[in-house]
């Protein structure tokens, strides 16, 4: 059993949604979801998800060996993928469908980092409403470490009826003292268990994590199939992109589980159980001194709404947000300007990006994001 949540089998908003799938366009903001599977938080949160242990995102800037490193870079990916994309399961008893952000949409958040006086400070942003596009940047107090990504999905729907994604964008690792970066690339995904009434996210495809040193980690995922395989599997391997056949590295296992990575001799050199690691919730202004940009107090009403099933108020407030975003539009169009980010410049090109991901193959697509986002470079959090 994936979740705990079950509609009432036949209930009319079962049918309509399972309808609203089938007729569905591509676009996930546009799925009329029941209220059971409706989460009351906004996406731009989920970037929030980057840390699941500030200690595990830190640590490698504190290691002398680059190959280590990178090692360390490895184990904190895939730690994180646990919250990434199975937490609402685990909450919530099943995936839920987020508040769809609206442009300009800011989550700021920070988390002390145990043992030290410094704290990682999240600034996340919807830098795009169509298509819907989220940015982000974490940072710590020391400028030891520095993730900034930006990331946007394009789904479809199988015929089986599973909502299938591709995640557009990336992620950039930065470690400023060591003058060393990694690109991460961002995993396709498809939610299973709706014709059930237990979404769940399983994991497609693979990631890399190329860094500026030359190693590169490739994580391919796998979920239970008819015959064998379990729910939320993955393989990693580590090589230098001078010896791609030579596997230094490798590990598997469920993300959702605990993993162990070993070298080529088998000998462990990590390992991580998600039982055992604290994973502390970010710290959030009160809602009262919030911007009103800010996740939690502009879906305030809506959010409230959705907790008591109240579908009444969360249409009228979800109208109140859409007509004042749309008169903002208006505005900007008559006087010929756009909307400022606050914390994102868009490019282009990024050379960082075009660098690293020519070692995979990888390609930009700023088209489908509204171009690539990067941190603004004065911009404090
Ligand atoms: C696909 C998803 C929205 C996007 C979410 C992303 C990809 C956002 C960026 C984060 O860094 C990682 C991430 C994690 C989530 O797992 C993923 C969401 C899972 C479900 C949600 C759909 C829009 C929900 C569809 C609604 C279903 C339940 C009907």
């Amino acid at each position: 059993r994936e979740g705990t949540t079950t509609p009432q089998s036949g209930s009319t908003s079962w049918t309509g949604f399972i309808k609203s799938i089938s007729s569905f366009s591509g676009d996930l903001s546009s799925l009329t979801a029941p209220p059971f599977i409706l989460s009351p938080t906004s996406l731009t949160e989920y970037s929030a998800y980057w840390v699941s242990d500030p200690a595990l995102l830190v640590a490698p800037a504190s290691i002398s060996d680059p190959e280590q490193r990178a090692v360390a870079v490895l184990k904190w990916f895939i730690s994180t993928l646990k919250q990434q994309y199975s937490s609402r399961n685990e909450k919530m008893g099943s995936e839920k469908k987020p508040l769809n952000p609206f442009l300009g949409e800011l989550f700021l958040a920070k988390w002390p980092i145990a043992g030290t006086e410094s704290a990682l400070e999240l600034a996340s942003e919807q830098v795009s409403h169509h298509p819907p596009v989220t940015a982000y940047n974490i940072t710590d107090t020391d400028k030891t470490v520095k993730l900034t990504g930006y990331n946007g999905q394009k789904a479809s729907v199988s015929k089986t009826l599973a909502i299938t994604i591709k995640q557009v964008g990336h992620a950039i690792l930065e470690f400023p003292k060591l003058n060393e970066s990694y690109l991460i690339t961002l995993p396709a995904l498809h939610i299973e268990g709706l014709v059930s009434g237990s979404p769940y996210v399983e994991l497609d495809k693979h990631t890399y994590v190329v860094s500026s040193t030359g190693f590169v980690s490739k994580i391919s995922y796998s979920g239970k199939g008819w015959l064998s395989g379990s729910k939320n599997s993955f393989t990693a391997n580590t090589w230098h992109k001078d010896s791609p056949k030579k596997i230094l590295y490798a590990a598997e296992g469920q993300w959702t589980g605990s993993f162990h990575i070993l070298d080529s001799h088998k000998k462990e050199v990590a390992s991580h159980d998600p039982a055992t690691v604290p994973h502390p919730t970010p710290v959030v202004a009160d809602i009262a001194s919030q911007d009103p940009l800010e996740s939690r107090r502009a879906w305030q009403k809506v959010a409230e709404g959705v907790k008591k099933g109240d579908m009444d108020l969360v249409g009228h407030e979800k109208t109140i947000i859409e007509e004042s975003q749309r008169q903002l539009r208006k505005r900007e169009k008559e006087e010929g300007r756009e909307w400022t980010r606050r914390y994102f410049d868009r490019l282009d090109k990024d050379p960082v990006f075009e660098r690293l991901a020519s070692c995979v193959g990888e390609q930009a697509e700023p088209d489908k994001t509204g171009g690539i986002w990067v941190a603004k470079a004065t911009k404090a959090l």
